[in-house]
């Protein structure tokens, strides 16, 4: 029987503490809704109907657990000590900046958990991963840790799967995961090309920057990844993000383009340096068709890319391969992005074919839409057969979370919740309880002392 191969999108799960603390300058939605209001289970409920409706489009969905928030650990570190309520009262007193970054459910944007290679494209034919450092932003450098060891729980087989560390923790190698990654290909199963795309040279200082909003990804760091994974020269391309787009709000690659198959959608100024660089994608891709659909300012503006998250849809083949994308419905309910979508769609040279419109917004609001809530991951049936089956969509595992969201969520959570040491019990039970229904092993630092 000849091989299968499928693209499995991991969602994260929104974990219990979900809130807006308007921590990442250069994000314009986390910012504009710092210490409103969040409702963890919506925000939780939302993320699982999304996967729930890709499988049930006849998509292969994983799940992602989320991290162990209050991060107590984190605070040990620098210096708060006692129990752990005295911990989380002394942390929240004299330096509440600090805690409130440790309590940030930004694991729940899984795109920026790893950087994915899968097989086809690797020198030794296995699936790499690489969790990414996250180093710009405090409350998301607290991550990397935690993300590699729930991947090693979720792909336990030395024969298929290969984990490499984070990336050196210093601005220099500054890695944002698939966020800044894309990979273009004939089919799933075929060697493809891999798209790097960063935001600066870290050892350039006379190359061009953005100069209001961080960079976050830099070349340095896209290579070490490339070189980590075995990617080859032919199968590899690094592509500048264009700094002006960064300093308007477009802090990763993946709020500006996207790419599935011989698909890349991608606005005009998304790119430094575009001709040439998508000219050697196409040489690099070879004679198959490769459709680059490039929007234009005057169609979409950077403004209303930002707003909407035109971009940060995901462009997926399900099995009757119509092309569709999944889009959030801020794209609907801006008139200009939904029009432009209707043409898009309706054009009969255009290879997406469907728009499906998701409500997310209790991630939006924090600048995470559709495709930041997944990590994608090649893998052909075998690979998939040695995966954890338990961390794989099905309607028994939608009714088991649905359920375990109700028990241990709550409804609504203000900034000065957090600090509750109730919240920090109930999110462990909840987390503990995560880990055997997805046969986890013990994950998190709480389990582990
Ligand atoms: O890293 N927001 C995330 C959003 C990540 C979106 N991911 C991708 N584009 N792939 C970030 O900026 C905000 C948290 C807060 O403000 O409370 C936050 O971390």
């Amino acid at each position: 029987m000849s091989m299968q191969h499928f693209e499995v999108n991991y969602d994260g799960l929104v974990g219990p503490t979900h809130n807006y603390a308007g921590l990442s300058f250069g994000n314009v939605a986390s910012l504009a809704n710092a210490k409103a209001s969040s409702s963890p289970k919506h925000a939780a409920l939302q993320g699982l109907k999304k996967m729930k409706a890709l499988h049930d489009m006849g998509m292969k969905q994983g799940v992602l657990a989320p991290q162990e928030r209050p991060d107590i650990f984190a605070l040990r570190r620098l210096g708060f000590s006692g129990t752990d309520a005295e911990v989380l009262y002394q942390a929240a007193t004299e330096a509440p900046a600090i805690f409130q970054a440790v309590c940030s459910a930004s694991s729940m944007w899984t795109a920026n958990a790893a950087t994915v290679s899968p097989s086809a494209d690797t020198a030794n034919g296995k699936v790499h991963f690489t969790p990414a450092n996250l180093t710009n932003k405090f409350h998301r450098s607290l991550e990397p840790n935690t993300s590699g060891r729930i991947l090693q729980a979720m792909f336990n087989n030395s024969r298929y799967f290969e984990h490499h560390t984070h990336l050196p923790d210093n601005e220099h190698f500054g890695d944002e995961g698939a966020a800044n990654h894309t990979r273009l290909c004939r089919e799933y199963g075929h060697a493809g090309i891999e798209v790097f795309v960063f935001g600066r040279y870290a050892f350039d200082s006379s190359k061009p920057a953005p100069q209001r909003f961080p960079a976050r990804q830099t070349l340095e760091a896209s290579q070490a990844i490339a070189r980590l994974h075995g990617l080859s020269e032919e199968n590899t391309v690094y592509i500048q993000q264009n700094p002006d787009v960064i300093d308007q709000g477009v802090f990763h690659n993946d709020v500006i383009a996207v790419g599935n198959q011989n698909v890349l959608f991608y606005h005009e100024q998304a790119f430094a340096d575009a001709e040439s660089k998508l000219a050697e994608i196409q040489s690099k891709f070879g004679e198959h068709p490769l459709h680059f659909i490039k929007v234009a300012t005057d169609q979409v503006s950077i403004q209303d890319a930002v707003s909407t998250y035109l971009f940060n849809t995901q462009l997926i083949t399900p099995p009757d391969g119509q092309m569709t994308i999944i889009a959030p419905t801020e794209c609907q309910e801006n008139d200009n992005v939904r029009s432009y979508l209707e043409q898009l769609t309706q054009s009969n040279d255009s290879p997406i074919k469907r728009v499906e419109f998701f409500d997310v917004k209790q991630s939006m609001r924090n600048g995470g839409g559709p495709a930041c809530l997944r990590l994608r991951v090649a893998l052909n049936d075998e690979e998939i057969a040695g995966a954890n089956q338990n961390c794989l969509m099905s309607d028994k595992l939608f009714k088991r979370l649905n359920q375990w969201v109700e028990k241990h969520y709550r409804d609504e959570l203000a900034v000065d919740d957090l600090r509750d040491p109730a919240l920090l019990e109930e999110s462990r039970s909840a987390l503990d309880e995560l880990t055997q229904i997805m046969k986890l092993g013990s994950v998190y630092p709480f389990q582990q002392d």
